[in-house]
């Protein structure tokens, strides 16, 4: 039998947390034969409710759950620890300042970034799901020199499968066979969904949908804004398909992309695509032997061409804004 890997899930007393936990121990992320070890922080108030989860994952006797440990101690949360999914942070609330947020998440992640780097496993993978995430990612990325920046990541996967959804329900297919959508740039409403790769079948999207004025436009700010929608439905935030997104980027990423299919991930940025490199920005990306490859040599259009500019822009803003913060 395989060893279990230990998964540390942050904020999983929150609603992302409680959606994502049942699903790593049922082997939805790292597969249905690989024992796991759940690690669950949060921080004291939430305490309780913690220990809530941690009953209920007792009480669900799932087969490949080995142990639990909730805490809200970081050291103890972050010890050993294989895989590393970052969904705690500070929301923003109602007439706080874009600087009050990031400074508060720039601190959190500042200091998980220390314990990730002094007691997590060896080539631990990092994937930060709380929001600004991008630049929560290259803070913890800034603060744990000696984790290698690819083994940091930030979650943009859930953009990357409404964008599916969206082509899954214009052309009235099923979504298993849209492929190679792209998400560039920032999880953020400027982030850039692209479908110019994007195929059904052997077919491009863009022949198929025949619409350029919808894929421009409309199926844009739909993907863009669908986090909005889906509060102002639910009075809340995603969070099943927050979750399901976090599984479908680290199943990929440790176990591979099928041949031929692209997925989207926040990554450190090389320069690929002349986007300012050492910011975390969604790519393209192939999985193989657990590492992730930026794919190359895509054509980019002029519309598309800006759409990269901006995102990468709100990026390197954000970037100034989180080190203003720590000063
Ligand atoms: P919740 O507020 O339900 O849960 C967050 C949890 O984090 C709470 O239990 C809180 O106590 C805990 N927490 C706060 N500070 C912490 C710290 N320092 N250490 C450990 N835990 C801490 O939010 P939820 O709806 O679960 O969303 C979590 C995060 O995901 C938010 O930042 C949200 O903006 C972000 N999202 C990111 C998405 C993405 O695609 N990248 C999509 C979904 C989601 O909006």
């Amino acid at each position: 039998a395989k060893e279990p890997v230990r998964v540390l899930v942050t904020g999983a007393a929150g609603q992302i947390g409680y959606a994502l936990v049942p699903m790593i121990a049922r082997g939805i992320m790292l597969g249905a034969d690989q024992p796991v070890i759940l690690h669950m922080l949060d921080i004291p108030p939430a305490a309780e409710a913690l220990n809530g989860v941690k009953m209920e994952l007792v009480d669900a006797a799932f087969p490949l759950l080995k142990g639990v440990v909730a805490t809200t101690d970081v050291v103890e949360a972050c010890t050993g620890v294989n895989v590393a999914v970052m969904v705690g942070g500070f929301p923003r609330k109602e007439g706080m300042e874009r600087k009050d947020v990031m400074s508060k998440n720039v601190s959190i992640y500042k200091s998980q970034a220390s314990a990730l780097e002094l007691h997590a496993a060896p080539n631990c993978k990092v994937l930060v799901v709380a929001n600004p995430a991008n630049t929560n990612a290259l803070i913890l990325k800034e603060f744990a020199p000696s984790i290698p920046a690819k083994n940091i990541t930030c979650l943009t996967r859930l953009d990357h499968n409404r964008a599916l959804g969206q082509i899954s329900e214009r052309l009235n297919v099923q979504v298993s066979v849209v492929k190679n959508v792209i998400i560039w740039g920032n999880h953020s409403s400027t982030q850039y969904p692209d479908v110019h790769h994007a195929t059904v079948g052997d077919k491009p999207v863009r022949e198929l949908v025949k619409d350029d004025e919808w894929l421009n436009g409309e199926f844009i700010t739909t993907v863009q804004q669908r986090g909005a929608a889906i509060i102002k439905a639910r009075k809340l935030s995603s969070a099943l398909s927050a979750a399901s997104a976090a599984c479908d980027h680290i199943r990929d990423w440790v176990l591979g992309t099928p041949e031929g299919t692209f997925v989207s991930m926040g990554v450190c940025s090389d320069g690929s695509y002349n986007v300012p490199a050492g910011v975390i920005y969604s790519f393209p990306v192939t999985c193989k032997n657990g590492e992730w490859t930026i794919v190359q040599g895509l054509a980019i259009d002029e519309f598309s061409r800006k759409k990269l500019d901006l995102t990468g822009a709100e990026l390197v803003e954000e970037k100034e804004l989180a080190y203003s913060c720590l000063s």
